[in-house]
């Protein structure tokens, strides 16, 4: 009996611990940086204007095989960014977008190509959801909605498993 009953306080112990990991996981998502990607094709970016975060990284994918790109900051933009040549098929490296702006950029082997980052502060970006205010508050809620619960879960199950140990130890 001592053996299910220590069992039982490992089992209540363990998921404890995964229900407030999770919850802990739940709480951080709405700071997590996103990884965004320009696709090259037919001497174009697409999309022409992205909108993406502050802190967000950036890669630009090059599908016109027989051609190398570039995406190159325009002259005047702050702070620059240059991938430097991209390869047919290849994807450049990670340019990270750490300050608002509008943020111009062209290709320097076929200066007609050009195209635009737009970078929103954090708290304003909300790229799916119309810009009415009540999808970011909604976005809000949702994310602490489940956080709430999952937590007191968690107390609930530890509480839970101190019980049982302390059962345990009262019997032996
Ligand atoms: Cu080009």
């Amino acid at each position: 009996m001592t053996h299910h009953r220590s069992l039982a306080t490992f089992v209540i112990g363990a998921l404890a611990a995964i229900v407030l990991a999770g919850s802990l996981a739940l709480w951080d998502t709405p700071a997590r940086a996103a990884n965004q990607q320009v696709s090259i094709s037919g001497a174009a970016f697409s999309p022409a204007t992205l909108t993406i975060s502050v802190g967000d990284k950036v890669t630009w994918q090059n599908n016109d095989a027989n051609l190398t790109h570039t995406a190159s900051s325009d002259a005047g933009v702050s702070p620059a960014f240059d991938t430097g040549g991209i390869s047919g098929g290849a994807t450049s490296s990670a340019v990270t977008f750490s300050q608002a702006g509008t943020f111009a950029y062209h290709c320097t082997i076929h200066p007609g190509m050009q195209a635009t980052i737009v970078v929103q502060a954090a708290a304003a970006a909300t790229p799916a959801v119309p810009k009415t205010g009540t999808g970011l508050a909604a976005d809000d809620a949702g994310g602490s909605s489940l956080f709430l619960p999952l937590f007191a879960a968690g107390a609930a199950l530890v509480a839970a498993s101190g019980a049982f140990a302390f059962v345990a130890a009262r019997r032996r």
